[in-house]
């Protein structure tokens, strides 16, 4: 291991012994990473045995953004399996490099996570998609131009989605289409011309997260689950320009849907 990734499993490893004090948990089982619109679906999942803010964890900032909540939730499901809700996602466009939008992923992992749930606000790129769909995630684009890794560590990428956890997800809500997922660096939304591009290159949806955690999550030999939540049409398929606000309106709609959606899922994990 270099000297670099050294630097980084020791703070995710402070930051997992942090949370599981504060939670009183010898492991976590799951991690949940909620995006857009997501930002309430813990609650009925279980039992919260610890709200911890971000700026209690090391490494972990709390982002400001409207629609993120700046917390980590330990959470006890019916079963007895402890979930790790990362309400807290750094984005790349938040200028603290990739590690930092590593940092939650290895965090998970550090504190015994074998599996992990990935969602999402995101563009539709498909212009089938309508707003509020939600789409499970089948393949990515990285259009960051960065990587979450570093030196000769040539991660294999093929099924980064698990197909055994999409035909869960499936089993659970059979409407869920599939489709692929394309990460931006942002904090720009696109233009136009950028989403038929997009179209082009076989992008069905468009964010700006998930791509680069997905990858850090393969490379420590986590299984990965993604879902999109369709919060507007990507730019040019509608007549009206882009906002955070509609955003956040489309996950205030969808708040208990999505919730419900994300519950039965995560007691179906495996
Ligand atoms: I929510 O249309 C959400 N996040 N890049 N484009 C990009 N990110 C997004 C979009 C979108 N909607």
């Amino acid at each position: 291991m270099s000297d670099l990734q050294q630097e980084n499993s020791a703070l995710a490893a402070e930051a997992a012994k942090t949370l599981l004090v504060k939670s009183g948990v010898k492991k976590f089982d799951i991690a949940l990473t909620l995006g857009s619109g997501w930002g309430k679906s813990a609650e009925a999942m279980g039992e919260i045995i610890a709200e911890v803010p971000a700026s209690e964890v090391p490494g972990f900032h709390a982002n400001g953004v409207i629609g993120h909540s700046g917390k980590l939730t330990a959470l006890r499901l019916p079963d007895g399996r402890n979930v790790l809700i990362i309400g807290a996602r750094t984005h790349l466009y938040e200028g603290r490099g990739v590690d930092a939008v590593a940092h939650g992923v290895r965090t998970a992992h550090a504190a015994g996570v074998e599996t992990l749930v990935l969602t999402n606000g995101a563009g539709g790129v498909n212009p089938d998609y309508g707003v509020g769909e939600v789409v499970l995630i089948s393949d990515h684009l990285n259009l960051t131009a960065v990587s979450p890794l570093k030196g000769a560590e040539f991660v294999d990428l093929t099924d980064l989605y698990a197909l055994e956890l999409r035909a869960i997800a499936r089993e659970v809500a059979p409407e869920l289409r599939e489709g692929v997922y394309a990460q931006l660096p942002g904090p720009h939304f696109e233009t136009p011309a950028e989403i038929r591009y997009l179209q082009t290159i076989g992008a069905d949806a468009v964010g700006m997260s998930t791509a680069l955690e997905a990858i850090t999550a393969r490379s420590l030999g986590l299984k990965v689950l993604g879902l999109s939540f369709v919060t507007n049409p990507a730019a040019g398929l509608q007549d009206e320009p882009l906002s955070h606000a509609e955003v956040i309106a489309a996950g205030k709609a969808a708040e208990s849907r999505l919730s419900e959606l994300l519950t039965k899922i995560v007691h179906r994990l495996p």
